[in-house]
């Protein structure tokens, strides 16, 4: 009854779109409360959503933006519960958690688990891109002592693209391929980015950081919306 396939079976009935486990002990302990193993959950956005924001943000995927947040908030609690039922230690990272500094680094990406469990690669852009979804996803994760093992990892599947690159209205992108270690700086400005999405989110009255242009402009986000 307790098995890692019963506890995707859940996560998908409830609206995930891809869920992932990983051997985190990679990372320091401190960064994720101790605990071995993480589940990491992705829930895609909606495809006409993704659509409206080929040239710049929307109203409306900021309304899906926080519905996925939510819906992933959910989808970590249920976890978390499903995890301690089974008799494991659970503790469900909030899904927006921008406990980041002036660095904008957070202690536990949520892309670190998708990464180590072969969701997706990270991209160009320095987002996760998945082949089901291309980036159009949010992720969220929830920390277990549940044992598991790793699966294999992508390698990045961007090739020669250069669309996020050319697409990016901050100029953020600086078009290099990523491979397994390389730091963030070397993808993307973050600065640059997230300057950029403050202005493209004041343009439709939105307080937050919001764009995803780099996620509409991504081929396999457009496989997607096929
Ligand atoms: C701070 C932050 C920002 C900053 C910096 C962005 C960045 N890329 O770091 C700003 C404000 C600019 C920003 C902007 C946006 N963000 Co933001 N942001 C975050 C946040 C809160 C923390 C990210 C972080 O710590 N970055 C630090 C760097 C080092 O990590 P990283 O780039 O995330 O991933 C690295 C690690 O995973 C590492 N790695 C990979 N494997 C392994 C293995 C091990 C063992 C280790 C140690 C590391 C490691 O390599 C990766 C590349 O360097 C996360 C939520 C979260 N808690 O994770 C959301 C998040 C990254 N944002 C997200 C999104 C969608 C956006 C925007 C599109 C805004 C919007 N919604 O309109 C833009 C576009 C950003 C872009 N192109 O990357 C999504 C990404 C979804 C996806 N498909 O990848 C996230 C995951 C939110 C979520 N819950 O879904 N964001």
């Amino acid at each position: 009854m307790y098995s890692k396939a019963t506890l995707e079976k859940t996560l998908k009935k409830n609206g995930a779109s891809l869920v992932g486990f990983s051997d985190v002990t990679s990372a320091a302990a401190d960064k994720r409360f101790n605990l071995p193993s993480a589940v990491t959950i992705l829930v895609a956005l909606d495809k006409d959503v993704v659509r409206s924001i080929e040239g710049a943000p929307t109203r409306i995927y900021y309304e899906e933006y926080k519905r996925v947040n939510a819906m992933l908030d959910r989808l970590g609690a249920m976890c978390a519960d499903w995890l301690r039922s089974a008799g494991y230690e659970a503790k469900a990272l909030p899904t927006t958690e921008v406990k980041s500094n002036e660095q904008l680094v957070t202690d536990f990406p949520h892309k670190t688990g998708a990464i180590l469990s072969g969701l997706g690669w990270i991209g160009k852009c320095a987002l996760l891109i998945t082949k089901e979804y291309g980036s159009a996803i949010r992720l969220t994760t929830v920390f277990t002592d549940m044992p598991v093992q790793n699966a294999d990892m992508m390698v990045s599947l961007c090739g020669r693209c250069t669309q996020c690159t050319n697409a990016c209205p901050g100029g953020a992108i600086t078009g290099k391929k990523w491979e397994y270690g390389m730091q963030r700086s070397e993808l993307y400005d973050a600065c640059a980015c997230q300057a950029e999405a403050r202005l493209q989110g004041a343009k439709i009255g939105v307080e937050n950081t919001i764009c995803g242009v780099c996620i509409a402009s991504c081929p396999w986000t457009k496989w997607y919306l096929r």
